[in-house]
């Protein structure tokens, strides 16, 4: 299988650490996140979204968003539970992590990298601020759990893991977090776990 690629991107690292997990290997094709100018040459036919990750199957399909494409592999896994609550909650899981996590978190360490691309300091405070809720909330749930669902390593902590870890380099303090800190302990010491820049 091949993977449309960002170093950087904490979306695409999803795919890579389940992929590591499971012993998959992966071709992995860079495309940038910061030059856009080739984009729709490269992407146009496999997501109409332009983004990565896009993963394509070894029978030549595509398929696009980190958490779908993470739910396709762990399919018959441990990593996806097979009853149909725990699944919901997986997915309850993933759907917080794109609505509420990822657009704070992942903008806010992006704008730090790319000061060039960033938005005003009130967008930033806002998206600072949004991205502590999204960390209190996962610090609420995880001072009583040990992962996010069925207590066990599964797709919700692998997206949640991704931006949580390197949250740090958006500005946000992990040490008011301890529970979230335990959990991503926890789930960096899986075999077979690979960090975001392998
Ligand atoms: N919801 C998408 C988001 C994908 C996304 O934002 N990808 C970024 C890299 S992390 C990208 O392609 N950025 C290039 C751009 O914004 O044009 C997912 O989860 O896969």
């Amino acid at each position: 299988v091949i993977l449309y690629d960002a170093s950087e991107s904490g979306n695409c690292y999803k795919v890579r650490l389940l992929c590591a997990l499971l012993g998959l290997r992966l071709e992995r094709r860079a495309v940038s996140v910061t030059d856009r100018s080739d984009r729709a040459a490269i992407l146009g036919h496999l997501n109409p979204a332009l983004r990565v990750p896009v993963l394509i199957l070894a029978d030549g399909r595509p398929l696009a968003e980190s958490n779908a494409i993470l739910l396709f592999l762990a399919e018959g896994t441990p990593f996806l539970p097979e009853d149909r609550y725990q699944r919901a909650l997986v997915a309850q899981w993933l759907f917080f992590e794109q609505y509420q996590h990822e657009p704070n978190i992942a903008v806010a360490r992006f704008w730090r990298h790319h000061p060039d691309q960033a938005g005003t300091a009130r967008e930033r405070q806002t998206r600072v601020a949004a991205g502590h809720a999204a960390l209190d909330a996962m610090e609420a749930w995880l001072t009583t759990h040990r992962y996010l669902v069925a207590e066990r390593h599964t797709v919700a902590d692998i997206a949640l893991y991704a931006y949580t870890h390197v949250a740090g380099e958006g500005g946000f303090d992990l040490g008011r977090y301890p529970a979230v800190t335990a959990w991503l302990d926890r789930v960096r010491g899986h075999d077979g776990h690979i960090p975001i820049d392998a």
